[in-house]
């Protein structure tokens, strides 16, 4: 039997009623029937229960879930060379300003109306835009009342660690099931290149000796959360020159103490965000550079690898940003939560999940069956779902994935300008896209004109939107088993 092909509008559109619409697209998918287990093939069941719905703590969830951030912890007990306080905390956003601080009341209100709006909202974080822990009561205040009015969302929240083992026992009552610490060096003389003070116990320190009592206090909150079977992520700034040979330590040791998971994560630096790297010329590092050195990691910590270093006030799926939409200005003062949507959205993802695990697996199982080497570069346009369901133009970003006879990995992700403006393509914003796309062999898009195809054909890349609207993986798979010369009946027979 042919599985449906649902796209993501058909998964997340409602009626005026409130009911999910789930009308599915005829076409050529080419997934089996489901039956497979639901859980991860990779993470043991109880682990799974709990990253499932989680968008950064499974690359899988992100295709379907989404986060909100509410800014309510603006103050901050460290310096980070890469922070301008006037911006969001770079440990956990991309450096643009926030656009409006909240009360705790007032995050509340913010909560209940995304999450009576957007089905796919499964996740609070708190990150800032300074630290959560050490504006500790604003943070415990809102998650205390998001907990009592939504209490089917997740709670999640960022630090920079040093006052973090005080609050871990309060977290782990208060129920907040996943942390991130961004911990950059274990070595101190490292640290102090990255960070010129900090603020501890009623007292400013500087040099070796701030980067030395950060150090101990990331590394004690990191073991005292894993005791207690909180999942931990760490999030790691990459800095050429400063720390990026040094991750690979900063690796180890947060694998030794328990980490799930471990995000590196690109400098941004620009002189106009203000920042001492930006001011100074510290330059960050190319997408090319970046994975080079997650590929060198793998094997230590697993590895996240579609982190969009979003902003202290981000709402919706990874990539995307609908903060604008829930603004407090558009908020009524009076809001009730109605999960509905939430719910009918779940139900329709729970259906739907077990098909894409089953198109993936067939697509490793025929990769896997190929007598071909080599390894494809491929740049998916996609809205989520696990489908190439974007158009070229439209694409604000392509997420990149490498084929080879050993499977297909979720490499990362390039930001771009859209091509197309108004109807128009904008041939500028198609120079940056092409620069952005170095490496790629092929993108994959649900649509894409002739022009931007020619002019990406020039510069070595393919594209073809032959397989819009399929699982990512099956498209994949089935490009991967054409490219190498193997003829893909027999090759799954
Ligand atoms: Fe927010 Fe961070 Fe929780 Fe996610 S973000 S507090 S773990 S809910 Fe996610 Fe955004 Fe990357 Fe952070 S993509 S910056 S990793
Ligand atoms: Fe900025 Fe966050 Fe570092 Fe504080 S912890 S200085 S807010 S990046």
């Amino acid at each position: 039997m042919s599985a449906p092909i649902i796209s993501l509008e058909s998964l997340t559109n409602t009626t005026s009623s409130g009911q999910l619409l789930t009308t599915a697209k005829s076409g050529g998918c080419a997934s089996s029937s489901c039956g497979s287990s639901s859980s991860s093939t990779d993470t043991d069941p109880a682990t799974w229960e709990k990253i499932k719905d989680h968008p950064c703590f499974s690359e899988e969830a992100h295709h379907y879930f989404a986060r909100m951030h509410v800014a309510v912890a603006p103050a901050c007990n460290i310096q980070c060379n890469y922070c301008n306080h006037k911006y969001d905390c770079a440990n956990e956003s991309r450096p643009g300003v926030v656009s409006e601080k909240l009360t705790p009341d007032q995050a509340l209100r913010k909560v209940i109306a995304v999450a009576n709006e957007v089905p796919q909202l499964s996740v609070l974080g708190i990150a800032g835009p300074g630290d959560a822990c050490y504006d500790w009561n604003k943070t415990r205040a809102t998650f205390e009342r998001v907990a009592s009015k939504v209490p089917d969302i997740k709670l999640c929240i960022s630090t920079n660690g040093l006052a973090l083992p005080e609050h871990v026992d309060e977290l782990a009552e208060m129920n907040i099931s996943h942390v991130t610490i961004t911990i950059n060096m274990v070595d101190p003389a490292i640290g102090e290149k990255i960070y010129p003070w900090i603020f501890y116990g009623h007292r400013r320190y500087t040099g070796m000796d701030a980067a030395k009592i950060l150090h101990e206090r990331q590394m004690l909150g990191l073991e005292m959360l894993s005791e207690r079977g909180i999942l931990t992520k760490i999030n790691s700034v990459m800095i050429p020159g400063v720390n990026d040979e040094h991750l690979i330590e900063v690796n180890k040791w947060v694998k030794e103490r328990g980490a799930f998971l471990h995000n590196v994560m690109p400098l941004i630096s620009d002189p106009a965000h203000g920042t001492h790297f930006g001011l100074t010329g510290q330059r960050g590092p190319n997408a090319l550079e970046l994975k080079a050195l997650q590929d060198r990691l793998e094997g230590g910590a697993k590895l996240m690898r579609h982190c969009r270093q979003c902003r202290a006030d981000a709402v919706g799926l990874l990539g995307t940003d609908r903060g604008q939409e829930f603004t407090l200005d558009q908020i009524p003062l009076e809001v009730t939560y109605n999960g509905g949507k939430r719910h009918a959205y779940r139900e329709v993802v729970a259906r739907i999940r077990d098909d894409h695990l089953a198109a993936k697996n067939q697509a490793i199982t025929t990769l896997g069956s190929l007598s071909a080497r080599g390894t494809l570069q491929v740049a998916v346009a996609t809205k989520g779902g696990g489908r190439i369901n974007e158009h070229f133009g439209h694409a604000k970003e392509f997420q990149i994935y490498e084929a080879s006879q050993a499977g297909i990995k979720f490499v990362g992700h390039r930001k771009v300008e859209p091509y197309c403006h108004g109807g128009w393509g904008e041939d500028a914003n198609l120079v940056g896209i092409i620069a952005a796309l170095e490496g790629i062999d092929i993108v994959l898009c649900a649509r894409i004109g002739d022009c931007p195809k020619n002019k990406l054909m020039e510069a070595g890349i393919r594209a073809t939107e032959a397989f819009g609207y399929d699982y990512i993986e099956t498209a994949i798979s089935a490009l991967y088993a054409t490219e190498y010369g193997d003829d893909l009946s027999q090759a799954t027979a």
